[in-house]
């Protein structure tokens, strides 16, 4: 290649990374001040419900007496299920045992400060009363009941923010929807995708953001196909609830928080992000799921992404009767329990002044206050970087026991400290409260 050519392709990659770099906008025109009184109640948060329900939640993971090998709201897409046939579905969803307060009241129990619902997944099942279209749980099912009505209800009496999930571009049952992983499967999925937003999307989001009360979170899911033109038919829609937040799956436009999905990020990072997460591996209902993570890992997951600055959207997947499955259960109250004495140290904290831990655990802080999390101790003693300000007080939040620690000899504005391991540990994280003269940064 000869100098021009270098140079031409040295500007192709420019341009290239100007123009990705471009792509992601900022949907709205807002001041620092502004953003932040926006996102104060979700920083604060920090711990929210994702629910995963749909009348995918009746085959719940099984066709014609086989396993599909998927996660159980994606059966109609691995399943290749022509759309005729799962639209039979809703005649057989009946979630009698559906109880919107219990639900909320779990949530609460768990620590839970947000509820996150599909009110439409990719499968075009509309799980409210939308009189856009008839495939909804309202009009399809003999159920009649709208259970996103009787769930807003239930939040706004238990003061838990509720958010919605909706797939705007993915929609596997309306002419024009898109879909990943292979493309359509039927001809009743082909047609035109700016008219399958215009007549579909954009109504039921007009919907959910009008006939349900206050709306915390727009919650995007895969901008398969969509442009800032099919972006901004739907974006205008959020002015329908002032103060609503929105995540970063719209497409073209940047979100206010990003959306690691079943991952924890290594770094800490000064952005919003809220990691997604399920409890077994399935976000929708599947009856032969039954790989459970622990308790103790789910706990340590909202220490470690806490500790990086971000929220834990953890995931519940209602079977076709409206119960939340009881292992699921089990661990909610588990992680509540334990956030009953220990919560002090995740809500309303920010990550920790340090990265590099010195020891098996996690911090945060909250103004003058650092907070240790010890996963494992070792046999002797932990030890903590020096830290710009003097201890005054140490305290355990969980445990009841008096802090054996001692404060190494430094300048006298760089304490450092050695902790000496309690007699009973809790086996999730043993918390230490360390109260500093001021705000402790390294
Ligand atoms: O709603 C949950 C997922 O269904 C949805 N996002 C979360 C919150 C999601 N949609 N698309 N994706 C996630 C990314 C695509 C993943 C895929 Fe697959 C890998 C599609 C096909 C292979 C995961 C595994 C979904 C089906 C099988």
């Amino acid at each position: 290649m000869n100098a021009l050519g270098i140079a031409l392709t040295a500007m192709a990659i420019m341009t290239l990374t100007l123009t990705s770099a471009d792509s992601a906008v900022k949907p709205f025109v807002e001041t620092r001040e502004q953003r932040n009184a926006k996102m104060a109640w979700w920083r604060e948060a920090k711990f929210g419900m994702f629910i995963h329900w749909g009348v995918y939640s009746v085959p719940a993971g099984k066709w014609e007496g086989k396993d599909v090998p998927s996660v159980g709201e994606w059966i109609m897409l691995h399943g290749k299920i022509p759309c005729a046939d799962y639209q039979k579905l809703p005649e057989q969803f009946n979630p009698t045992k559906f109880d919107a307060a219990e639900w909320v009241k779990l949530a609460k129990q768990a620590g839970m400060k947000y509820i996150v619902i599909t009110s439409k997944h990719h499968d075009g099942f509309a799980m409210f009363h939308s009189k856009t279209d008839p495939f909804n749980i309202y009009d399809a099912t003999p159920f009649k009941r709208d259970p996103l009505k009787e769930l807003a209800a239930a939040c706004a009496k238990e003061g838990i923010k509720l958010g919605f999930y909706y797939s705007q571009a993915q929609d596997w049952n309306h002419p024009g929807g898109a879909a990943m992983a292979g493309g359509h499967w039927d001809k009743a999925q082909d047609g035109d995708m700016d008219k399958y937003l215009q007549d579909v999307a954009v109504p039921q989001v007009k919907e959910l953001l009008t006939n349900y009360g206050p709306i915390a979170v727009m919650w995007w899911d895969t901008p398969a196909d969509m442009n800032q033109q099919r972006a901004d038919m739907l974006l205008p829609l959020l002015k329908l609830q002032p103060g609503i937040i929105m995540n970063n799956r719209l497409g073209f436009y940047d979100g206010d928080f990003g959306t690691p999905e079943q991952e924890i990020p290594k770094a800490d990072s000064d952005n919003d992000w809220e990691t997604c997460m399920t409890m077994n591996d399935t976000w929708g209902y599947k009856s032969t799921d039954n790989n459970w993570k622990s308790t103790q890992n789910l706990e340590r997951n909202l220490i470690d992404i806490v500790s990086k600055g971000g929220n834990y959207l953890l995931n519940v997947g209602p079977d076709s009767l409206g119960q939340i499955p009881s292992p699921s259960v089990d661990r909610l109250k588990a992680i509540g329990n334990w956030l009953k004495t220990n919560g002090e140290a995740i809500y309303g904290t920010t990550r920790a002044p340090f990265t590099t831990m010195m020891f098996d655990g996690r911090a945060t802080m909250k103004d003058n206050k650092l907070y240790l999390f010890v996963f494992n101790w070792p046999s002797d003693e932990i030890r903590l970087p020096d830290l710009r300000t003097s201890l005054q007080s140490a305290r355990y939040l969980g445990i009841n026991e008096q802090v054996d620690y001692t404060e190494l000899p430094g300048t006298e504005m760089r304490a450092s400290l050695v902790i000496a391991p309690p007699s009973h540990p809790d086996p999730i994280a043993t918390v230490i409260e360390l109260t500093y003269a001021d705000k402790p940064v390294r």
